[in-house]
């Protein structure tokens, strides 16, 4: 009993040390991950998987509008826009489900956490990235209109 009540004179005296070590951990796991997934994951050739952000017919949808990915896989998610509209690739929920080691497009590589792609009319982009977390998430362009017409679509993430 003795011992207990020393444990817990312990914590109480090391809580804030504690919460501390504790909330350094929870802000370290992101950069740990992708310490991690750079070490070998990355040297992986990644899947290609194609999205046109509507068409050459100038239609408002994704095409395909259904997106499957495995957790812990890498992918090159090609985004392009055959149309003669700008259209975004908006995604927030699956953003925040995966981790993303770069955006490329033309000459420009963006590293970093992406939640939101917008394509120009003939714009071309390359998103790579590991799905994380599994999920089913929602995919839509925002623009006005756009949504309503039917530009949404649905992205799976299965471990
Ligand atoms: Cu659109």
């Amino acid at each position: 009993m003795r011992t207990f009540f020393n444990l817990l004179k312990f914590f109480r005296r090391n809580l804030v040390i504690l919460t501390l070590f504790f909330c350094l951990y929870f802000i370290n796991v992101t950069p740990a991950v992708a310490a991690n997934l750079s070490s070998d994951l990355l040297k992986q050739p990644a899947t290609e998987i194609k999205v046109s952000l509507g068409n050459a017919a100038n239609e408002l949808k994704f095409e395909p509008n259904h997106l499957e990915f495995e957790t812990g896989k890498r992918y090159n998610l090609r985004l392009t826009n055959p149309s003669q509209l700008k259209h975004y690739f908006t995604a927030k929920d699956f953003a925040d489900a995966i981790w993303t080691q770069k955006v490329e497009a033309g000459k420009v590589e963006i590293k970093g956490a992406i939640h939101e792609v917008e394509l120009k009319p003939g714009a071309e982009a390359e998103w790579l990235f590991v799905p994380l977390k599994s999920g089913n998430y929602s995919l839509r362009c925002p623009i006005a209109g756009h949504t309503e017409a039917g530009m949404i679509g649905e992205i799976v993430i299965s471990n």
